[in-house]
Parts: C-alpha cells; structure tokens; sequence
C-alpha cells in the first residue's frame, strides 16, 4: 500500500523538529543484518561466502541496503541556501571580461547547491544559474531537450543604478531594431523587459543577444538535474550563430509574461473584498500559457506577493523550488532555518522542507518561483504535508 510507506504527515514533522531542523532520514544509519546473532554464528562464513560471490553474477543483497532504498521520508541531497545577488553579480560582470563570448556557449555562473554532488543542481531536480550577455554578444543558437525559464533582473532598458558600463559596441545600428536585449525563439526575437518570465519549450532554437548599451543579466531555470538519472537530454546545434528570427512584440508572444501583468493580478487578489482595502496577506498564481496550462510539461512558475509584515502559510509539499525575490525584504524560515533576503536573492528550497516567507515591515514583498510541479504531478508524485494520503493510492 502506497499510504504505508511512508509515516504520517504529523509524525514526519515531529521527528524534523527533534532534531532541530536536520532531517532525520539523512543521517538514518542502514538497518542490521536480518540475520540473528544466532544464525550468523552458525552461518558466517557461508553468508561472508554468498555475499562476496555476488558480484560475480553482477547482483547485490537488497536486504543490505533496504532503508537507503526505501527511506522513511523524501529524501533530497540538496539543503536550504540564498544566492546574495550583490555577492554573485560583479563575479558575474567578471566573467564577462575575462570569459569571451566564443569560449561560453552560455556565460553563466551556476547556482551549486551546498549538498550538491556531481551533476551540480540547484535543487535536487532543479539547475538556477545567473546568465550575462554583453553589449553586441550573440550567445549562438541551439535547442535541446530540457526547457527553460528565463526571469529578467537587468536589461539595458532598466539597468542597475550601480552599474558601471563601458563605451557600448551594442550591434543595433538600424533604427528599426529595438536598443534591447533579446531572445529568439524559433523565428522570434523578443525583447527583454525587467522581471519578464520568458519560457523555452523542449526543442525550441534559441539564441540570446543584446543589442543595448549594458549588459542584460537573467535567471535561468532548467529542469537538467532530472536527466542524470533519465539521460535523454542533448543538444543540437545550429550552423550560424543566430537562427533567422524576425522581431516580435512581448506582448503578442506566449511564452512571455510581462511583470505588470502578474503584479497587477497579485495587488487586485491581496485586495479580495469589494471595500477595496487589502484583505489577504499572502497570495500566489501560477503562470499559465495562453491555454492555461502550465508552461511546460516539466518546469511551472510562480509569483508571490506578501504584504509588508506579512508571512505565508507554512507548506511542505515534495516539489522543489528555486525563489527569486523582486522586490523587498525578508526572510524564508525552513524547517526553523532561517536565511535572509533581499531584492536580487534566489533561494533554493529543497523538496520536504517546511518553508515559510515572512516579509520585513515597511515593503511589500514579491516573489517569482520556479518548481518541478508539473513533473511531479504527471507522474503522481506531488504531495502535501496535510493533504489526504490515502488519496494518493493508485486503486486502479
Ligand atoms: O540559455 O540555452 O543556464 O542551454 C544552461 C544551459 C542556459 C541556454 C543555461 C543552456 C542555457
């Protein structure tokens, strides 16, 4: 039975808070022999002889390695961590003088989770990295099994007050080309606007370029950690650096949302009742392509926004996610760890941990996320701490 399988909701939580925060199932030492004491006496040397001849028939005794097999809760190798975009950002600007165009296929700096073994990911399933494309670079096309999301920090457009730019080589000379940043997919380029989310399907060519006077800088979301263990991802390169694309508005592309959009949405929900004053502290939506589906059949996204002094409602669900603040401060509690953030931050929260947002006073917060949702659910595996086990036995 499914629902045997694993310890109830309110057991798993009780055992996490024992001890402090740390799973316990990451540190569940494998079980004893099923042998008694008795019988191995008797039967050492004949078991030391069965197990040791094993390997010659290319086999190996599950009974060894039952509880690492089945563990008694999920168990991802990835741990709770922020991203400082103030730290991360000018090694990124680094790397887009030391690292030429024509060296990085794509010039970003990967979101390596501390519990990450090789391949490094982000979350168990989930691969962040920060990605940098210089005024007049092209980063060439190609288009690969895994999707992609991109969330806009920097354009040319709305570039960092900070940000010290050079005399710019941008490529746009002809007028009738937006001074952006872009992405083309398949035969369209679309301009990069901050906080946008783009999506690239499965198999999509795509080429990234700016054409602006400053860098672009953006989130990347992949789902390729999933292939390591399904290794069907791989990629196609296409003959010149740019695949022929024709300029394209954002707003008649379904694989853009623009930031107003989703903002708009979130500031009329936090409102709730006619009165119009704001009634809810904490609301959520995911994004959805044209059709309303989620967009993609692996990777989904979301937005956020908590009202200032606000905290969402604690959740552990077996979906991973990597967050992304926009604007505001705060923290995420995760299973009574605690890591601040601020605008810029991604924060990666592992599948099973307790998270919790709770926005510093004086701003509202928002946040875009990221998840492993739609994969989850399509092969039956997405669950919430408080949700009815026994539906999830498959009866039929
Ligand atoms: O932009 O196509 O961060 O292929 C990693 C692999 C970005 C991309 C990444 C990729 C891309």
């Amino acid at each position: 039975m499914a629902s045997s399988l694993l310890p109830s909701a309110a057991t798993l939580s009780k055992s996490k808070s024992k001890s402090n925060g740390t799973s316990a199932i990451h540190t569940a030492p494998s079980p004893p022999s099923t042998i008694s004491d008795h019988d191995h006496d008797h039967n050492n040397d004949a078991y030391d002889a069965l197990v040791s001849s094993l390997p010659s028939t290319a086999t190996a005794p599950l009974w060894e390695q039952m509880a690492a097999m089945n563990p008694r809760a999920p168990n991802p190798s990835s741990v709770p961590h922020v991203w400082r975009y103030a730290a991360v950002r000018p090694q990124l600007l680094e790397a887009g003088r030391v690292v030429p165009e024509e060296k990085a296929e794509r010039r970003v700096l990967m979101f390596v989770n501390p519990g990450s073994k090789w391949p490094p990911h982000t979350t168990d399933t989930l691969y962040a990295g920060l990605q940098l494309v210089n005024p007049g670079e092209v980063a060439a096309a190609h288009r690969h099994v895994a999707v992609a999301t991109r969330f806009v920090i920097e354009t040319p457009d709305a570039p960092s007050p900070s940000l010290e730019i050079g005399a710019a080589e941008g490529e746009g000379k002809d007028d009738a080309e937006p001074q952006t940043a872009f992405t083309a997919i398949q035969r369209r380029r679309i301009p990069m606007a901050r906080h946008d989310l783009i999506v690239t399907p499965r198999w999509t060519w795509h080429d990234h370029g700016n054409r602006g006077a400053s860098p672009v800088i953006w989130l990347d979301g992949l789902d390729i950690p999933v292939f390591h263990r399904v290794p069907v991802h791989f990629v196609e390169h296409f003959a010149l650096p740019r695949y022929p694309a024709k300029e394209a508005r954002r707003e008649e592309c379904g694989w853009v949302v623009p930031w107003a959009r989703m903002q708009a949405w979130l500031d009329e929900e936090a409102k709730g009742g006619s009165d119009g004053n704001e009634t809810r502290d904490y609301v959520e939506r995911r994004y959805t392509k044209p059709s309303g589906a989620e967009i993609t059949a692996t990777l989904g996204a979301l937005a956020a926004r908590l009202a200032a002094g606000a905290a969402s409602p604690p959740k552990r669900e077996t979906g991973s996610a990597v967050w992304h603040v926009v604007a505001g401060r705060g923290q995420t509690v995760m299973d009574g760890e605690t890591l601040r953030w601020e605008e810029g931050d991604t924060i990666a929260v592992p599948a099973w941990r307790e998270w919790r947002h709770v926005a510093d006073a004086g701003a509202t917060a928002y946040l875009f996320r990221f998840d492993d949702l739609p994969m989850l659910r399509a092969l039956g595996w997405y669950r919430v701490e408080g949700e009815d086990v026994e539906a999830l036995a498959d009866e039929e």
